[in-house]
């Protein structure tokens, strides 16, 4: 490693943890998961320690080009409109029907102005683009573009209050998971509604789904229904994986 990248390597540590100690003093972030104590859930404090003190709590995880964009396998749930499979929805079959014309998402719990958004509401707040490694726990990635909304516009739209410390998600075919207020307001967590520049597709989330750049893909929550913010963690047992699972 050459003399300057160690040397910014040092500062970017510097400033990850001064930005660190400004985030503890506004009591934005801790340095153990909710999880701890769990013995079973030991596995989240490797992680979520080392990230949390290493790095900037905004640092952005890479971009790629429009030539590097892969094929992408759906996995988990590929239609909660199939009364065939498990996850299946009535509410989800019904929207499906009406090309998801009057779906709203929920926005419940610690916030100023609880309510729906249509879908033309949401896309109405300033759009980010972004071209990114989706990486699945099965052991496979792929890169696309995704198009949508910062999660931390939405929150602000609707009032996050002081006292919210975690962001919660449901799905319509019964995914709830949770993420924190940093990864929460990081500026790549987008409410995604395009992939490679179309509708965002039913086998991939339709209408709306969770991009969380900085942990692996089954974070990023597909057909979401609602979000409640919570000013208490609710554990949700993650299936049998990791709460937190940065990369
Ligand atoms: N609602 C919901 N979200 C989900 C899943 C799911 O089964 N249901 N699977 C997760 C997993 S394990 C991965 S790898 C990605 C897969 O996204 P994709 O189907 O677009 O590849 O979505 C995640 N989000
Ligand atoms: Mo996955």
């Amino acid at each position: 490693m050459k003399k300057n990248n160690l040397l910014n390597r040092r500062n970017a540590i510097i400033t990850g943890v001064s930005a660190l100690g400004s985030l503890l003093l506004n009591g934005c972030s801790e340095s153990s998961p909710p999880t701890y104590g769990n013995i079973l859930r030991m596995g989240d404090m490797l992680t979520y320690n080392a990230h949390r003190t290493l790095l900037p709590g905004q640092s952005l995880v890479k971009e790629y080009a429009h030539r590097d964009i892969s094929s992408f396998p759906a996995t988990g749930t590929t239609n909660p409109g199939d009364s065939s499979r498990s996850g299946f929805s009535e509410d989800y079959e019904r929207f499906h029907r009406k090309a998801f014309a009057d779906w709203s998402l929920k926005v419940e719990g610690s916030v100023k102005r609880p309510g729906s958004y249509s879908m033309t509401h949401l896309q109405r707040f300033p759009l980010r683009k972004q071209i990114t490694r989706h990486t699945c726990e099965e052991g496979w990635t792929a890169i696309a573009e995704w198009t949508g909304l910062p999660l931390r516009v939405l929150l602000q739209d609707a009032g996050i209050l002081p006292t919210a410390r975690f962001v919660n998600f449901i799905a319509y075919d019964g995914y709830i998971d949770s993420i924190d207020l940093l990864d929460s307001f990081h500026p790549q967590t987008i409410l995604a509604y395009g992939m490679n520049g179309r509708n965002l597709p039913v086998q991939h989330g339709a209408p709306l789904r969770l991009r969380v750049e900085t942990q692996i893909g089954y974070k990023s929550m597909k057909y979401l229904q609602k979000i409640v913010v919570t000013d208490e963690f609710m554990d949700n047992g993650d299936y049998g994986w990791a709460w937190y699972t940065g990369i």
